[in-house]
């Protein structure tokens, strides 16, 4: 039970703190110095969007883009960190402005495929054999501007694509059931699993559970997490916290609701989570009111509140739970949460 976990952040979790209603209000800090501060904050792993390691890769050729995928790996080596998984970014250029593998534009969805393509080769010279798929805007605004069944298929076709491009990678669908879109074609753990089983290779496409995203679904994110285990596809996590339904907030873990927290630690110590390399990825945001140099607190935050939240799992008196649920007390297990969470 003693497993040792390590952790992971992406470079837009240190950020200029824009909101959709203001600008900017820190400096930007330049990625090479980003990765200097991984150590630092107690991490080891790298999550990377395709351009944060090739940044105007639509504008390079394919040996352009090894050679610069190249020298970040080098750096990564240089400060003893590993690239954990490169994620295509299909939601900022103007191919992808109605989506990407959905889009209604065949030439818009060949360019989602090619540039996925493109994200396993930047995998592949960054080390790492996963690729999360957050499916940003595969979805609508409205019902009636896509074919949510045609949708699917187009979705299936792309994944398979990628599975063929490389037979050794692993696919982590982060479903959201919201934001951009109004509604996501994928929202929830058991959609990407059920199109997972769609593909031509179901065993190498799993999931990526964000806390804020399935709690935006009404769902629990330990539940949710539980569904990818029994399935075995539990490839990496997003962990942060989200106060109720509104915009997706990325709040430091366990800044919400403790005791939602610590279950999601709970099950992920419970199933060995960890033990073959998956990380402990924290996709959390500094709020905006805080001041240069103090944004990242979030994150050594977040890493700091896991691990306190680990030592009360391996704490609980396990035997104390299986005789209350033997009794069926759950009112007294319920205290016995409560007092544990407490510190009493
Ligand atoms: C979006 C989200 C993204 C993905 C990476 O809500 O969570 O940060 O995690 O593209
Ligand atoms: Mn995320």
């Amino acid at each position: 039970m003693a497993g040792k976990y390590l952790f992971s952040f992406g470079p837009w979790n240190i950020h200029e703190g824009s909101d959709p209603f203001g600008p900017t209000v820190r400096g930007t800090i330049a990625f090479a110095q980003k990765l200097k501060i991984y150590k630092e904050l107690g991490f080891d792993g790298v999550q990377f969007h395709d351009d944060d390691a090739v940044p105007d890769m639509d504008q390079l050729s394919a040996a352009e883009i090894e050679k610069k995928a190249g020298e970040v790996r080098a750096i990564l080596d240089g400060e003893g960190l590993t690239a954990e998984f490169v994620a295509p970014r299909l939601w900022e250029g103007p191919n992808t402005i109605d989506g990407g593998y959905t889009s209604n534009d065949p030439a818009c969805r060949e360019y989602a495929k090619k540039r996925s393509r493109q994200s396993i080769d930047i995998a592949n010279v960054l080390g790492t054999k996963l690729i999360v798929l957050w499916l940003a805007r595969e979805g609508t605004y409205i019902r009636e501007a896509k074919d949510s069944k045609v949708a699917v298929d187009r979705l299936v076709e792309a994944i398979n694509d990628m599975l063929a491009h490389d037979p050794d990678i692993r696919i982590a669908i982060e479903p959201k059931p919201n934001e951009p879109m109004d509604h996501a074609y994928i929202p929830t753990t058991g959609h990407a699993m059920a199109l997972g089983y769609l593909t031509s290779d179901p065993a190498r496409v799993g999931v990526n559970i964000e806390s804020a995203h399935a709690i935006l679904a009404g769902l629990d994110p330990s539940d949710e997490m539980g569904f990818a285990l029994a399935y075995d596809r539990l490839y990496t996590v997003h962990l942060n916290d989200q106060n109720g339904l509104k915009f997706d907030q990325d709040k430091s873990f366990g800044s919400v609701d403790l005791r939602r927290a610590f279950n999601q630690v709970r099950i992920l110590e419970q199933y060995d989570y960890g033990q073959r390399g998956e990380m402990v990825g924290l996709d959390v945001k500094a709020m905006r009111t805080q001041k240069e140099g103090m944004a990242t607190k979030h994150l050594s935050n977040s890493r700091e509140v896991f691990l306190a939240l680990l030592d009360l799992v391996r704490r609980l008196d396990r035997t104390a739970v299986d005789q209350l649920i033997a009794q069926r007390d759950y009112e007294e297990l319920d205290l016995l949460i409560m007092n544990h969470l407490l510190g009493k």
